[in-house]
C-alpha cells in the first residue's frame, strides 16, 4: 500500500467516557444495575481507571502521543446530582479538564451524554419519563453555560441506537427491560432529546460544531435477508440520521459487520475472526457507514469512534490500518470527514463486561492505575503528527 496522506487540518485523537474511567460514579443508573444482583454485568466498575483524579496525566499522555483531539464525556449525575440541585464543583472539574485540553493544544470533543443517566431521572422512568429530554436539555444548557467558551466539537447523545436497544430491547444495559415496542418509544425521546439538547448547546457561550454521534454497522443481507435489513437498520440507524437535519456533523462508530437473514442477525461467520467482544474482525466496516451515515444526513463525518477490542497489538495496528485505508478511499470520492478518533485511550470499563476486553492504546494497571502506552499508542500518534499513514 502507498502512503496515504490525510487533508490539512484533519483532526487525530482518542476517546473515553465518564462511566468507562472515572470511578465512583455511584449516583447513575449503570451503577446500580451493576449493582444489581440480577444484572448481567461481570463485575463492577469500582474505581476504573481514577481519570477522575488522574485526568490531567490522561491529557499528558494524550498530546504526547502526538494527537490533537481529546473526545471525553460529562457525568450528568456529578453535574446533577439531583433533579435542578447543580454542583458547581463538578462543573468546574469539567471546565478545568477543557482547559486543561487547551493549555496542551488539545481540542476538546464533549460528550454531555455517554450513556449514563443519574439515579433520580432513572428513578422517573428514564427515558421514558416524559420530561426526559427537556431535563437532557436544561443540563446540555447549565452545563455549557459554564463550559461552553472552552467547547471544541459538541457530542449531544452517545450511540442513543444503543441506550434504547440495549437497555429497552435486549435487557443487558439499564434499565434491563425486554420490550420492543418501549424501546421504540424511547427511540422517539432520545431522538427529541438530541434536537432539544442541541438548541440548547447553541445558546453557547462558545460556537462549536454541535452533533450525535451513532453506533452503526455494516449491515449486509444474505438471501431473503433484505426486509429484515431494512426494518433492522431502519429502527437502529435510520430513525437516528434521519433527526440530524440541520446538525453540524454526524458522529460515526462502528465496529464491525452483521449479516441479516429473514430470521433476523446472524452471529459470525464460520471462518472469520472475531475479537473479545464476539464481533467479526471487520475493519472494512468503517468506510461502508462513513459514506452511508454521509449520503444519508449529507453533513461532515467526524469519526468519534473507532477501535478493536484485542490482546494482540500487532493486531490492533492491523484493524485500524485497514480501517484507515477506508477512509482514504471516502475522502478521494469527496466524502467530507473531518477527524478520526480512536476508541479508547485506555484500557476501561466495557460495561457489561467489565474490565475483560482492551480496547486501549495505553494499559492501566488494576492496582496501580500506572499508564503503560503499548506500541500501537506511540504508532497511531506518529500516524496522526505526520498527518499521513505509511503502510
Ligand atoms: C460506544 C461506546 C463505548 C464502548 C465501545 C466498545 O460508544 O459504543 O462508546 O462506550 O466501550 O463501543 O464497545
Amino acid at each position: 500500500m502507498p502512503e496515504l496522506r490525510f487533508p490539512d487540518g484533519f483532526l487525530w485523537g482518542s476517546a473515553t467516557a465518564a462511566h468507562q474511567i472515572e470511578g465512583g460514579n455511584v449516583n447513575n443508573d449503570w451503577w446500580a444495575f451493576e449493582h444489581d444482583p440480577r444484572s448481567p454485568c461481570l463485575e463492577s466498575s469500582g474505581d476504573a481507571c481514577d481519570s477522575f483524579h488522574r485526568w490531567p496525566e490522561d491529557l499528558d499522555l494524550v498530546a504526547g502521543l502526538g494527537f490533537g483531539v481529546y473526545r471525553f464525556s460529562l457525568e450528568w449525575s456529578r453535574i446533577e446530582p439531583a433533579q435542578d440541585e447543580w454542583s458547581l464543583a463538578s462543573l468546574d472539574h469539567y471546565r478545568a479538564i477543557c482547559g486543561g485540553c487547551r493549555e496542551r493544544n488539545l481540542v476538546p470533543v464533549v460528550t454531555f451524554h455517554h450513556f449514563t443517566t443519574p439515579r433520580w431521572l432513572a428513578g422517573r422512568g428514564g427515558w421514558e419519563a416524559a420530561d426526559a429530554p427537556e431535563r437532557f436539555a436544561r443540563f446540555c444548557q447549565r452545563a455549557v453555560a459554564h463550559l461552553g467558551d472552552l467547547v471544541g466539537w459538541a457530542c449531544t447523545l452517545n450511540e442513543p441506537n444503543i441506550v434504547a436497544m440495549m437497555g429497552y430491547g435486549y435487557g443487558i444495559f439499564p434499565p434491563g427491560l425486554r420490550d420492543w415496542d418501549r424501546r421504540r418509544e424511547v427511540n422517539g425521546a432520545l431522538c427529541r432529546a438530541h434536537r432539544l439538547g442541541t438548541e440548547a448547546l447553541r445558546s453557547g457561550p462558545g460556537a462549536f460544531p454541535v452533533g450525535l454521534t451513532l453506533s452503526m454497522n455494516d449491515y449486509q443481507a444474505l438471501a431473503g435477508g433484505e426486509d429484515r435489513l431494512a426494518e433492522l437498520r431502519g429502527e437502529n440507524e435510520d430513525v437516528f440520521l434521519h433527526s440530524t437535519a440541520g446538525d453540524d456533523f454526524i458522529g460515526v462508530q462502528t465496529y464491525s459487520r452483521v449479516r441479516v437473514d429473514a430470521s433476523g442477525m446472524l452471529g459470525p461467520e464460520p471462518g472469520v475472526p472475531v475479537t473479545q467482544m464476539g464481533y467479526e474482525y471487520w475493519p472494512e466496516s468503517l468506510e461502508v457507514t462513513v459514506r452511508r451515515a454521509a449520503a444519508v444526513t449529507g453533513l461532515p463525518v467526524l469519526i468519534t469512534e473507532s477501535g478493536i477490542g484485542t490482546d494482540d497489538d500487532a493486531r490492533r495496528r492491523r484493524y485500524v490500518t485497514e480501517a484507515l485505508a477506508g477512509v482514504r478511499r471516502c475522502l478521494d470520492d469527496g466524502i467530507d470527514v473531518r477527524g478520526y478518533v480512536y476508541w479508547s485511550l485506555l484500557d476501561n470499563f466495557e460495561w457489561i463486561l467489565g474490565y475483560r476486553p482492551t480496547f486501549g492504546l495505553v494499559a492501566v494497571d488494576r492496582e496501580t492505575f500506572t499508564r503503560t502506552p503499548k506500541p500501537s499508542a506511540a504508532w497511531l500518534g506518529s500516524v496522526a503528527r505526520a498527518n499521513s499513514l505509511k503502510t
